[in-house]
């Protein structure tokens, strides 16, 4: 079992590494920050998704989809990244409609982790799953239909927000959000607790970013992507960690 983890981690590393090593290819300058900020949040995500599947071991059966979860939203975000990173080095570009690829999958995802840490408490059900995944899901496509230009931008950024919106209710006001606060589990209730905090101000970057990108205009294309790249490393890899915490915490595990 570990032997096969270390094999999956090292095939991460050598598929994210794979993109580097062509000659021919415009080579990162000492002074881009925008494209060193890329780098340094690719290795924070591979350094995230293998902590969390080394960890996965360790916490009780009923939490260990949840943290394979959150190794998973890293993980996919690291391979995003690398090309990220690659296409800015190449180009002096990263358009941000390209990030709507890595948070098509990442963030339903994410949501889901509400869902699986209700379920690890035993107070979940399919109702949940699917309100939170369909909210995710509206936000992003009308986000993603708004910026790549298919809709009016207005619209697209009105469609987003009400998908944002809605998931904020669920886990607020909605069943979610009363299923966590009765659950009676401290781990649980102080996962939830955060991962709201993050859902709600971590979150609240990304349309700012659409605004002042998009339908104001007036912030340059580096700043934009390095608040983007701070961000992620936050809203996945502190997101992930709360998870793991409270994992480990309801595992009865001594650190
Ligand atoms: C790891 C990536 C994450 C957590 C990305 C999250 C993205 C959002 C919360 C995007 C939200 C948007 C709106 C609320 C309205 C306008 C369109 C979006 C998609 C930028």
């Amino acid at each position: 079992m570990k032997k096969l983890k270390l094999f999956a981690l090292t095939a991460l590393a050598l598929l994210g590494a794979s993109g580097v090593a062509n000659a021919e290819t415009v080579l990162l300058s000492t002074d881009d920050f925008v494209g060193i900020s890329f780098w340094v949040i690719s290795m924070g995500m591979l350094a995230a998704t293998a902590f969390f599947f080394l960890e996965v071991g360790s916490v009780s059966a009923a939490w260990r989809t949840s943290v394979t979860v959150a190794g998973l939203v890293t993980g996919i975000a690291f391979i995003h990244y690398m090309y990220m990173r690659g296409v800015w080095v190449q180009t002096g570009d990263s358009p941000t409609v390209y990030r709507y690829i890595d948070w098509l999958i990442t963030v339903p995802l994410q949501m889901v982790e509400f869902y699986l840490i209700l379920k690890a408490v035993g107070k979940a059900n399919s109702g949940m799953f699917w309100r939170l995944l369909i909210g995710s899901v509206v936000m992003l496509v009308g986000g993603y239909l708004g910026e790549a230009g298919y809709i009016n931008a207005t619209l697209g950024f009105v469609i987003g927000m009400a998908g944002w919106f809605y998931i904020l209710y669920e886990v607020f006001s909605g069943e979610s959000g009363r299923a966590a606060a009765k659950s009676g589990n401290k781990a649980l209730v102080t996962a939830f607790g955060a991962m709201r905090m993050i859902v709600t101000v971590g979150w609240a970057i990304y349309p700012l970013g659409y605004v002042f990108g998009y339908l104001t205009g007036g912030v340059d294309a580096n700043a934009l992507n390095v608040i983007y790249n701070l961000a992620d490393f936050i809203n996945k890899i502190a997101f992930g960690l709360v998870i793991w915490a409270a994992a480990t915490q309801a595992s009865g595990r001594r650190r």
